[in-house]
């Protein structure tokens, strides 16, 4: 009898990283895939972490910041061929240090209006009216 192939799932943490009313974004590097695009600062859960433990390490990683991980904010999910991403967006509004672009080419930081005009991950550009709609209750 043929089974069913088991989906797979990449549990993915981000962090919407606010200054004023702007969000902090990233371009993604040359040899990833979605390179070029603007995203949110995080990455992969790994095995055995929290999804507050895998962002912190995440910003730290990629930003050289200590942040503080606040409410989750935004849950989405999407398909890129074969895989699923579930996404979950976090306000990071305390941190120490200064954000370096350790691992993205480019640091920016960006209005909501201006977060319009960029090339996102599909991810992001789907659930951009609702991440814009959190951000605006900030
Ligand atoms: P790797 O090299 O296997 O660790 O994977 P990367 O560096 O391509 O991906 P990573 O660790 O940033 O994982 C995030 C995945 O989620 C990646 O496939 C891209 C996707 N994604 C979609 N939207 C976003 C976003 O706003 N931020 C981040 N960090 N990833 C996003």
């Amino acid at each position: 009898m043929m089974r069913k192939k088991r989906p797979v799932w990449v549990p993915v943490v981000t962090g919407l990283i606010l200054k004023d009313s702007n969000v902090l974004v990233g371009c993604r590097p040359e040899d990833k895939n979605l390179s070029g695009k603007w995203e949110f600062p995080g990455g992969k859960i790994e095995l055995n972490e929290s999804p507050e433990e895998a962002l912190k390490r995440e910003l730290r990683e990629e930003l050289g910041i200590d942040a503080k991980i606040e409410r989750l904010k935004l849950v989405g999910t999407h398909t890129y061929g074969e895989t699923g991403i579930l996404i979950l967006f976090y306000e990071v509004r305390y941190w120490q240090g200064e954000p370096k672009a350790h691992y993205h080419t480019h640091l920016k930081w960006t209005s909501l209006e201006d977060l319009k005009k960029l090339p996102l991950p599909e991810a992001n550009q789907k659930l951009l009216p609702q991440i814009i709609e959190a951000l605006k209750n900030e």
